[in-house]
């Protein structure tokens, strides 16, 4: 007896050290252009508040247990004899589509924050038998456990970044089935925390793909210009594999006629170093991206990358080391399509053609990393980007593993996009209150970021205060301001601070000699009401604000773009104002159902005479 307890307690640790908190493995670059077999579809699924599939009756999780027995619904067992008790059966249960969340999609689950299983049968024969074989999601809200054919791959925490597992050892050519819990319960300790003005979707709301690889493949590159030589592409490479050492890998341009050979080192990785009088430099203008070929003895593949440098200088931003303004917009990851969590190519089209629409050169996509097609459309787009981490509001600084989990959710993105010539910004943080433990913690991502990439500007949407107690005069007193390389904060004087009229009263004194830029700003209005402007939720009292507040901030002397709030309305269980907001916040310059308030033809006029170079027409 003793001896079982023993071996079930060694049997426990060794689980536990395998699927540690991030157990997911090493992200593959670049899966956009690989050739996938597509998981997407229907799946079945079970809602599973109590978790039952997961523990036994003692709490204990089963997937710790030697024999975890047909209770455990990663087993996906069925009744196999008369007398065999199996209290569930994945093939009997409703469907689902993957991807998309289940709030919009099921009726039931509309307000549902907990635990639902997903299951997926499929059969799969590889094309060569020494090729390997990948699981990879795209995102998954919140965290995600995944097993095949009864075994646990591993686990990721986290709503909006990819992770990928090798299934090679595990796959059959038929009958597989994978088994993903994902729970989307809102905790204090997470990324983001209990708190956050939008809809906590839940589901596996993004692309599943099965990839298949050659033995040694590319598993990971990063190519951008010098920031420090512009005619210099520079980087470094990694290889997955048996024979990844001393290999040969081949890059080249053939736009710009360059082919060369590399070899990798024990670690199966090398330097990047090209020179070339001739690149033409993604712009604005012209969104210039290059084929970018990568061949191995057995791996080749394709991608499409712009160069082009961002820098700051005094208070300018720089873009081809030309000073550039950001006409932007914040957008959330809402389909404008289904009203639901965004996904596809077609909603990513929609949310940036509106941006481009209202005169838009830039994005800040907030306020959580966004699905894949909207950096891939902004590079073909000539559309700058903002991308950010959730780390919203009052997260706790304290927890060391929160600052992990906010680590990690920030390196993922950084590897799925440290490619994008538009994604020029990372944002660390939206309007964290000022502490000690709180400044450690984003100086702390931010150094891990800026050595991760040193290619990109680093910001936050900070908050602004009054300047030594004159509530008149408004500056940014914050000592993160110092380590930003964009001073950037939101501000909503006129609606969440009087009204719009005190707008005329306010100045602005901002003593850092760095960019500045407004994240935030905006007023409510439901789309159709109208009246007088002084009356809240009336579209003239949106437009109102967003005269006031344009000539409000060109007093702001380093101010080198904003990005009001928001493009369109969204989803938010904190708005419940009947017949006005009805759970959405109307802070969109278009309504739901894609109408433009009046509001969005303000700000159209306003960067329709702005040019991108920071001067104005008249
Ligand atoms: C903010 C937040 C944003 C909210 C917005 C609002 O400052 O950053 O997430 O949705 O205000 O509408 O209150």
């Amino acid at each position: 007896m003793m001896h079982m307890k023993l071996r079930t307690f060694l049997f426990i640790i060794l689980i536990s050290c395998t699927h540690f908190l991030f157990g997911q493995e090493q992200l593959m670059t670049n899966v956009y252009n690989r050739e996938t077999t597509s998981l997407n579809g229907y799946w079945n699924y079970i809602i599973d508040p109590y978790e039952n599939g997961f523990y036994n009756y003692r709490y204990e999780p089963f997937e710790n247990q030697e024999n975890p027995g047909k209770g455990a619904f990663f087993t996906n067992s069925k009744r196999e004899s008369k007398s065999d008790l199996v209290e569930y059966d994945f093939d009997k249960m409703d469907s689902i589509l993957v991807p998309g969340d289940w709030n919009t999609q099921k009726e039931n689950l509309f307000y549902y924050e907990g635990t639902v299983w997903f299951k997926k049968s499929f059969n799969y024969s590889k094309s060569k038998n020494t090729n390997r074989v990948f699981v990879y999601f795209e995102a998954s809200n919140y965290e995600t456990d995944v097993y095949l054919n009864g075994k646990k791959l591993g686990k990721h925490i986290g709503g909006f970044t990819p992770f990928n597992f090798e299934i090679t050892n595990l796959l059959k050519e038929k009958d597989n089935f994978l088994i993903v819990k994902v729970d989307n319960k809102r905790k204090k300790d997470a990324v983001p925390t209990l708190n956050t003005d939008w809809w906590n979707y839940g589901g596996i709301t993004r692309d599943v793909k099965l990839i298949e690889t050659s033995e040694t493949f590319v598993e990971d590159y990063f190519i951008q210009l010098d920031p420090n030589n512009n005619n210099r592409i520079m980087g470094e490479l990694t290889l997955n594999g048996e024979s990844k050492k001393q290999e040969k890998v081949q890059i080249s341009i053939p736009e710009l006629n360059i082919v060369k050979d590399f070899e990798t080192d024990k670690n199966g990785s090398f330097s990047i170093d090209i020179n070339s009088k001739n690149i033409k430099y993604w712009s604005l203008e012209d969104p210039y991206l290059y084929n970018v070929i990568i061949k191995t003895e057995e791996d080749k593949i394709t991608d499409q990358i712009g160069f082009r440098t961002i820098t700051t200088k005094g208070s300018q931003i720089l873009l081809n080391e030309k000073s550039v303004f950001l006409k932007g917009i914040s957008i959330h990851e809402e389909s404008p399509i289904n009203k639901g969590r965004g996904h596809s190519i077609e909603d990513a089209k929609q949310l940036l053609e509106w941006a481009q629409d209202l005169g838009c050169n830039y994005v800040r996509l907030a306020h959580y990393p966004h699905n894949e097609h909207m950096v891939r459309l902004a590079d073909k787009m000539g559309i700058l980007v903002w991308e950010e981490n959730p780390v919203y509001w009052t997260i706790s600084w304290d927890n060391e593993q929160t600052y992990l989990n906010a680590k990690n959710q920030l390196s993922e993105v950084i590897d799925r996009d440290k490619n994008r010539a538009s994604v020029i910004i990372w944002s660390m943080a939206n309007e964290t209150p000022t502490s000690d433990a709180r400044n450690a913690f984003l100086t702390k991502l931010s150094t891990f970021t800026r050595q991760k990439d040193p290619t990109r500007l680093i910001s936050a949407a900070l908050e602004q205060s009054d300047y030594q107690g004159n509530p008149l005069v408004r500056t940014i007193d914050d000592p993160f301001a110092e380590v930003v390389d964009i001073l950037s904060f939101n501000q909503y004087i006129g609606w969440y601070d009087g009204g719009v009229e005190k707008c005329k009263t306010i100045s602005w004194n901002i003593e850092y000699d760095k960019p500045v830029m407004i994240s935030e700003f905006g007023a409510g209005a439901k789309y159709g009401l109208h009246g007088e402007k002084d009356t809240r939720w009336n579209e003239e009292y949106q437009e109102y604000l967003y005269e006031e507040t344009l000539k409000m901030i060109d007093q702001i002397d380093q101010l080198k773009g904003f990005s009001p709030w928001i493009l369109v309305d969204f989803r938010s269980p904190r708005r419940v104002l009947p017949e006005i907001q009805d759970g959405w916040n109307r802070k969109g310059l278009i309504s739901e159902d894609g109408k433009k308030k009046k509001a969005f033809f303000t700000l159209k006029n306003y960067y329709e005479n702005k040019t991108s170079s920071n001067q104005n027409k008249h």
